[in-house]
């Protein structure tokens, strides 16, 4: 907990009386759960005050949960342990180091907001220097973060160089501490257990062992949805016990005493590095879901008297005084200076200047490092394994495919940067490592074989394999970024990405903006993606890149050869965004774009296009395993017809290269767009509308698209050859535009 507020005369009385303690706690430490709980209360009731003076816009009380919030916030210690409380979480957020007029300045929306800068709702906690990390508004989605936090804490206690600073890349920006024993809290409510996440979070929390406390606070009420529909048998206690290396608490969440005892024992479990724990405190909430609800549409006047009689600030009043540990007129005197305290905090509050909307785009993205900038564009250093070969009279080395090129460029960046985790599912050798080491087996490395070999040079503890379980992976990668990590994980197929889809369009790309830069959370997601497989069908075959590039703050990349790749993938690693590294299956292994390793400090900048070929008759733009076909197409097309194409690999699609899209289009004066995705609403849709938009002095014809036909990838391959865009399709396209 922070520091003593308390009036110390009030704690001196207390304490001077008698030396009992109650579960540990002194007379003193009580009188100051009291003063940060009835804190807690008044906040709310001042906000409820101001929304109704429509001074402030949104209201969520943590009213009926602060003795669990105090509890924890005596047994948790800011700036070293983690924290990741939802909504209803004030009292401890307090009591951990907050202050009330800073809570008020999020509610007001104010430029000094430390937790968001007057971008999110108010009891959105975020407090970097507390190690509270920014909270988000979808219920669950933190729980998995948490785990990710737990993991990195593990991890950095036995990689103890990884905490370093490096110039020149993200960990020149990205502070890393640990302390050994820390513990990392999450908060949740009783209907929020009910999210996937949750049981994917329990899972790994059990599997790995991992210093984690999940304080369920459990209301009995989801909105106006009761706790018997969420939980089976209404008692999510009983449905987690199975779970192993578990320790588990299930308390009077109104009580802060008990609460406190329940707590130390979770605590103490979890920083003596037993395993993880479970917190389950029965709580009430006095007040409506929120000031959007009104209770008693759903609840008979009878339940919420009986929740009244368990109020857990009258409940510790009375406690107090019947222990003799203050008396009314102390109450009285505290609750006043809480009350003065409070007064002061709402009218600063209120003077607080608002943010501008010059401010709007900060923070999107890092403000520390361009990816787009010089520093990640340096010149290939290939081996002289070519001249070599001859020299030596051996047969030449041939140039080096996609996947092998992903391969090393890992590798390489894993040698240099010990912050780098690989995980997913399938990507480790092998989960049972004895069999690497007794040579009993060869190892996996993924089902496309892009991480084999990483788990046997760099050890299980930086490559490893996940459930399945894609929110986790990229909830948990998240999580592991924030406390400075540089997680690469694998999405297995494009086609799978979906149940990570609320951490990947609410979480991962919005951390820093939502916070105001005080978090951040760069890292890369590597996804198999693409179809022209022969027999990959539905499922194994989607593209959907544009899904991705609607989502401010995510940049989205998308090689079409071997080289690009290496240097891309590099860049990615290095840079400070969370990057989404999008890598076409058919073009793993393809002969078309090997080339020679390009050496380990190889990066193609974000944002740059690469002309494939120049012409002068026509501008085709795309990227992916379309850049073969095109090249095919146009290079038939120049034969056949004398039409000169001028091909533009755009190579990442967020950011895209406009100027070279512009210069061209400008020099050919037609232009055409073309993608694997199916036709309406696809990535060329944004790129032919700007070309109309901005380029139509200079257009001599409308803008085309080929693309695939508004339907799913078909395993016949007569059907996906007729569904995809094929060379001649193509070729068709490029001719009728040239001829227009
Ligand atoms: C993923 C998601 N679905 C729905 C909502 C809307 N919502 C906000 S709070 C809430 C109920 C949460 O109930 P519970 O977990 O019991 O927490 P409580 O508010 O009762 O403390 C819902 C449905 C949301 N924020 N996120
Ligand atoms: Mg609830």
């Amino acid at each position: 907990m922070a520091t003593t507020k308390t009036d110390p005369k009030l704690n001196a009385l207390a304490d001077d009386k008698q030396s009992k303690t109650y579960e540990g706690l002194t007379r003193s430490q009580l009188i100051e759960a009291y003063r940060f709980m009835y804190t807690s209360r008044r906040v709310d009731d001042r906000e409820i005050l101001l929304k109704r003076q429509q001074k402030i816009y949104f209201q969520i009380s943590g009213a009926g949960h602060e003795a669990i919030g105090v509890a924890a916030g005596f047994c948790l210690k800011p700036a070293y342990d983690w924290f990741y409380p939802y909504y209803r979480d004030r009292a401890l957020v307090l009591m951990l180091g907050a202050t009330p007029y800073e809570m008020l300045l999020q509610a007001v929306g104010a430029a000094d907001d430390p937790s968001s800068g007057g971008r999110q709702m108010p009891s959105h906690w975020a407090y970097n220097k507390l190690n509270i990390v920014t909270q988000s508004s979808p219920t669950g989605t933190q729980i998995l973060q948490a785990v990710g936090c737990a993991e990195a804490g593990v991890y950095l206690r036995s990689h103890g160089n990884a905490n370093q600073k490096t110039n020149g890349d993200y960990r020149q920006f990205k502070d890393v501490t640990f302390k050994g024993d820390e513990v990392t809290y999450v908060s949740l409510g009783d209907g929020t257990t009910s999210e996937g996440e949750f049981w994917e979070a329990m899972n790994t929390a059990s599997c790995r062992k991992l210093p984690i406390v999940f304080v369920v606070q459990d209301n009995e009420y989801a909105i106006s949805v009761p706790v018997e529909v969420q939980t089976p048998g209404g008692n999510i206690s009983r449905v987690v016990s199975g779970f192993p290396n578990f320790h588990f608490e299930e308390i009077d969440g109104t009580d802060p005493v008990s609460s406190y005892a329940a707590m130390k024992r979770a605590v103490d479990y979890c920083r003596a590095g037993k395993g993880p724990a479970f917190v389950h405190a029965h709580v009430i909430r006095p007040y409506s879901h929120s000031l959007s609800d009104d209770e008693r549409l759903y609840r008979p006047d009878v339940e919420r008297q009986r929740d009244a009689a368990r109020d857990p600030i009258t409940r510790m009043q009375m406690f107090l005084i019947r222990e003799g540990i203050l008396d009314e007129k102390s109450i009285n005197q505290l609750e006043k200076q809480v009350e003065d305290e409070m007064q002061v905090a709402v009218d600063r509050a209120l003077e607080a200047a608002f943010p501008t909307p010059d401010t709007i785009t900060k923070y999107i993205y890092s403000p520390d490092l361009d990816p787009t900038s010089s520093l990640f564009e340096t010149q290939p250093v290939f081996p002289q394994v070519a001249e070599a070969a001859a020299a030596e009279g051996k047969k030449p080395v041939l140039p080096k495919t996609m996947a092998e090129l992903i391969n090393a460029t890992l590798r390489d960046e894993m040698k240099r940067d010990e912050r780098i985790l690989i995980f997913g599912e399938d990507v480790a050798d092998a989960s049972r490592e004895d069999y690497l080491k007794k040579k009993l087996v060869k190892g996996k490395g993924g089902v496309f074989k892009l991480t084999a070999g990483l788990q046997a040079a760099f050890g299980s503890e930086r490559v490893f394999n996940s459930p399945i379980a894609e929110a986790g992976i990229v909830g948990r990668a998240t999580g592991m970024a924030t406390r400075g990590l540089k997680p690469v994980v694998e999405i297995q197929f494009f086609d799978y990405i979906w149940p990570a889809m609320m951490q990947l369009r609410d979480e991962l790309p919005v951390i820093r903006w939502r916070s105001n830069n005080a978090f951040s959370s760069p890292l890369v997601i590597r996804v198999a993606i693409g179809g022209y497989l022969t027999g990959g069908a539905l499922y194994h075959s989607q593209c959907g890149e544009s899904v991705f590039t609607h989502i401010p703050g995510l940049r989205v990349v998308f090689p079409s050869n071997a080289l690009d790749a290496a240097g891309l993938l590099r860049t990615a690693i290095r840079c400070d965004d969370p990057v989404l590294f999008l890598e076409h299956k058919r073009l793993y292994r393809e002969t078309y774009g090997r080339s020679h390793y390009p050496g380990p400090e190889y990066m193609v900048p974000f944002g740059k296009a690469k002309i494939v070929q120049s012409g002068t008759d026509l501008t085709v733009i795309t990227y992916g395993a379309v850049v073969p076909r095109a090249l095919q197409a146009a290079q038939k097309l120049e034969r056949e017809e004398g039409i000169k194409v001028e091909l533009i690999d755009l190579r990442t699609l967020n950011p895209f290269d406009w100027e070279t899209i512009a210069a061209s289009v400008a020099k050919t004066n037609r232009a055409l767009v073309a993608y694997e995705d199916s036709l309406s609403w696809g990535y060329g849709a944004e790129i032919a509308a700007r070309i109309a938009d901005k380029l139509f002095p200079h257009l001599d014809a409308p803008v085309r698209r080929v693309a695939a036909m508004d339907v799913y990838v078909a395993y016949q391959p007569i059907l996906e050859d007729a569904i995809l865009p094929q060379a001649n399709d193509l070729y068709r396209g490029m001719k009728e535009l040239a001829e227009y």
